[in-house]
């Protein structure tokens, strides 16, 4: 089954963003495939209000690991049905912890094999910070290897924020050439085009 990986640094909404698109596009009980960087894989199944309270954290790393929602997706033309792999935070430096460590080895590996990325930026830590601080290497340089393939894009979340038409502005200057996306993972604002996008590329 094709996949679309969601990717981007700790907190810009990486986990928000999967469940919420997931309601969006009309599942409301998300079977998620866990695995953990360092162990096997198991299946839960959670509702959208379960889902919320128990993956999404403003702690950073709150996601050890790579959570697989099937997804069938209405279109005009029938369904299409995809993976949406929300995964563990891009840090910087190579983390301290052995078990970040798998976990960004383990992502990475994932976006070798995925049709489409999705690489979240929080727009509003960019307005607030200027980019150079609020991005960092990590997000150039995976807009450098995203923009070499097809079916990557960048979404600007958290545009509900005050700070983050200042950050869009300055993500657009940033990595021109790029197809991106301002939305709110939390009022799931600019969901309709990233639907497009992801529909195009499966
Ligand atoms: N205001 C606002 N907060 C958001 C948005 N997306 C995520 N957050 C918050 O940012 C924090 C990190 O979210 P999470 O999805 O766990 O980030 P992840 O580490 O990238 O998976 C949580 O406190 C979320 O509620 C958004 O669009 N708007
Ligand atoms: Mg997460």
């Amino acid at each position: 089954m094709k996949a679309c990986i969601v990717i981007g640094k700790a907190n810009v909404g990486k986990t928000l963003f999967a469940v919420n698109f997931a309601g969006y596009l009309g599942i409301t009980s998300l079977e998620i495939e866990f695995t953990p960087a360092d162990g096997k894989t198991y299946r839960r199944t959670l509702s959208q209000p379960e889902a919320l309270q128990s993956l999404i954290s403003p702690n950073p790393h709150h996601t050890l690991g790579l959570q697989r929602i099937q997804i069938q997706m209405p279109g005009f033309k029938g369904r299409k049905e995809f993976a949406l792999v929300d995964t563990s935070g891009l840090t910087e430096d190579i983390p301290e912890q052995p078990l970040i460590r798998r976990a960004m080895a383990q992502t990475l590996a994932q976006v070798r094999e995925a049709a489409i990325i999705l690489h979240l930026v929080d727009a509003s830590s960019v307005g607030k910070l200027g980019a150079v601080e609020a991005m960092g290497q990590v997000d150039w340089q995976v807009a450098q290897f995203g923009g070499m393939r097809d079916g990557y894009a960048i979404l600007a979340n958290k545009m509900d924020l005050p700070e983050a038409a200042a950050g869009l502005a300055q993500i657009r200057q940033e990595l021109p050439g790029h197809p991106i996306f301002p939305i709110s993972a939390l009022l799931r604002t600019g969901f309709s085009e990233v639907k497009q996008f992801v529909w195009r590329h499966l």
